[in-house]
Order: C-alpha cells, then structure tokens, then sequence
C-alpha cells in the first residue's frame, strides 16, 4: 500500500466509493467522526422568540384564517438552525396556538403527546376524552397520546398557548398515526374537574385503572398550585446555585415525569439571582412566566420578559439571572433519554 502514491490512492478510492454507491454502500471511515463526534453536536442552536415580535404576526394570522379552516392556528417556533423541518430542538416541536372568542378547533386524536403552557388569556377550554378543562395563564396542560381532543374559546378575550410535541420523536419510529373525531367537538362526557378530583389529591378511586396509559391521569397542573408550590419551597430551603428552586410536573401513579416522553418543570429564581453555569443532553424550551432576567446560552445573551420563549440546544451551558423574582417552565425530552439510560448533566 505504502508504494500506491497519494493521489493514486484518492483517485482509487472515490472510483470504489462511486461504484458501491450505486448498490446503496458508503464508507464508514469518511463520516465516522461525524457520526461518533466526542460530545454532543447539533444542528440545534440558542434562540429566542420575544412575544412582543411574535403576537402581531399571530394576531394577523387570527385575521387571515380561522382556527376551524386551519385545524390549528399555531405559528411554528422554528429553531433557526433548522428552518423547514418544523422543530424547536432536534426532538421536539413547539408552537404558538391562537384560539379567538367563539371559535373551535375541531377534535382530532394522534399518537404525539402534546403539552400547552398558557402563555396569554383565559377563558378558552380543551377537551380530552370527554373532559374539559378551562384554561389561565401558567397552566400546564396535557393532552396524551391518542385521546380525542378539541379546543374552544367561549370567552371574551384571545388566548395563546405554546405547544409542545413530541413529532420528531413518533417519525423517528415510524409510528405516527392521526384520525380526525366524527364531529367537530366531542361530547362532554364527565364534570369538569373530574380527574383532578379523581388523582390529583392525593386519593384514587379503588380499582381505578390509568386512564390515559403511560401519561399522567391529571390533565390540568393549574398555575395557582405550582407556584404556591414554589413559593414555599423558597420559604424554606436554599436555592439550587444553577436552577433556584426548580420542581418537575409528576404522574402521581407512578412518581416518574408527567409524560412519557416529555418532562415539563416550572422554576423559581430569587431576585439578584445570578446562576451557576450547567450543561445537560436534554435540549430544553423555556416560556418565561414572571420577573425579569438574562439567559446566557453559549455565547448568546438573550434579555428575558414574560411570555418570551427561548431554546437551549443538548449540552450548551446555560447561566441564569434574574433582576427580579423570576419564574419559567420548560420542557425537554428528558424521560426518553432517562429511560435509555443517555441522560447527563454538568455543572460547572
Ligand atoms: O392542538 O392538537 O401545535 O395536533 C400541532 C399539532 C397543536 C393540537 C400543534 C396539533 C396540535
């Protein structure tokens, strides 16, 4: 091999590699480095969404076509390092969903999970399964895997959501399947509160059976409870020097995370908070509720308000800061990684 010259070598490898390629072969050793790389590398890259830039375009659409013609009015949050393929990271898909007084959105069922992070307005409702819940600003909301769901506005105001789903996730397996509901809304089958009252109290009904698979039986973690819940956290403990006090939204049937393939968490972060940097393989979409504050993402510094969405790609370090008490939710896909046994954090 040592007596082929250089050139020769180049020459007799690209003819082996063009006429392999026709019988669907390629050569590991050219992308093996790309393929294997040290650390996580991604497409994926920090960004973020003002809502101030964002309402008016969402506002216009909401002039343009109504929630019933589009199925769903939602404007794609599309990472800018991926444009076109309609994902925030490279797991997972948000939106910005726009729902007007008196109009609906006709009931559907899919195998993606989707969450909603009330981002503007209440009044509006969404049906899962033949319970509907009523929604305000903070709530998490989740709408499991292939349950019929529709949405409506009743009342008098907008209302705008973020949506989270796990697209990416389902097409990578190849197991997505979508059926529309015979009517446009579904019936409404039980009292609203019902699976609140039925598992999320700390009580279950003898014999219950999980309603909605892997997912959480609650579809409605109300924003008044999580930030009750953080607030006497904060009465009582230290904050975490990167997260504040940072909790995770829980199935109580099983005390895993609240979905199967997402995990959502709402944080708190003490005035003149200034956080430690921290890394994790999770790329994770923030929605800032409450405060003020900066989020140092890599090399970017994006300046935070409320409604304001940001992205932090799988292992780009992330510094928190907030001027005045400071809440957000996020989201990752931290549960698949879990469940492969993928997931890591570093501080530092
Ligand atoms: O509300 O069912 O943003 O099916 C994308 C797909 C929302 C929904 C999205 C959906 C929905």
């Amino acid at each position: 091999m040592a007596s082929i010259p250089q050139p020769a070598i180049g020459k007799a490898r690209q003819e082996l590699y063009r006429r392999m390629d026709k019988d669907n072969l390629a050569p590991l050793w050219e992308v093996l480095h790309n393929l294997i790389p040290n650390e996580p590398s991604t497409p994926c890259r920090p960004a973020l969404w003002k809502y101030r830039d964002a309402r008016p375009y969402l506002m216009e659409a909401g002039k343009l076509i109504s929630a019933r013609e589009a199925i769903r009015r939602v404007l794609i949050l599309e990472n800018p390092g991926m444009r076109g393929e309609s994902c925030i990271t490279q797991s997972l898909y948000a939106g910005l969903q726009l729902i007007l007084p008196g109009e609906i959105a006709p009931s559907h069922r899919h195998s993606q999970s989707a969450l909603r992070f009330i981002v503007e307005g209440a009044g509006a409702y969404t049906a899962v399964d033949g319970e509907r819940t009523v929604m305000h600003p903070g709530d998490f909301i989740i709408t499991p895997s292939w349950t019929w769901h529709d949405h409506g506005n009743p009342g008098a105001e907008p209302v705008v959501w973020m949506d989270g789903l796990d697209i990416r996730i389902v097409q990578t397996f190849g197991a997505q399947f979508h059926e529309p509901f015979p009517e446009e809304v579904q019936p409404v089958a039980r009292s609203e509160g019902a699976s609140a009252a039925r598992f999320g109290n700390n009580l279950l009904p003898l014999g219950a059976t999980a309603p909605f698979g892997r997912t959480s039986p609650i579809f409605n973690y109300p924003y008044a409870r999580s930030r009750e819940s953080l607030a006497k956290l904060a009465q009582d403990q230290d904050p975490d020097p990167c997260h504040g006090w940072k909790m995770q939204f829980l199935n109580p049937l099983t005390g895993g995370h609240a979905m199967p393939t997402i995990a959502a968490f709402i944080q708190l972060l003490p005035k003149g908070f200034s956080g430690e940097p921290c890394r994790s393989t999770d790329g994770t979409i923030f929605s800032v509720v409450e405060g003020a504050g900066s989020a140092l993402v890599g090399a970017e510094r994006f300046e935070l308000e409320p409604r304001d969405t940001f992205v932090v790609p799988s292992w780009a370090p992330l510094r928190l800061e907030a001027r005045g008490e400071t809440v957000l939710f996020s989201f990752s896909d931290r549960p698949c990684q879990e469940a492969l046994g993928l997931w890591r954090e570093k501080r530092g």
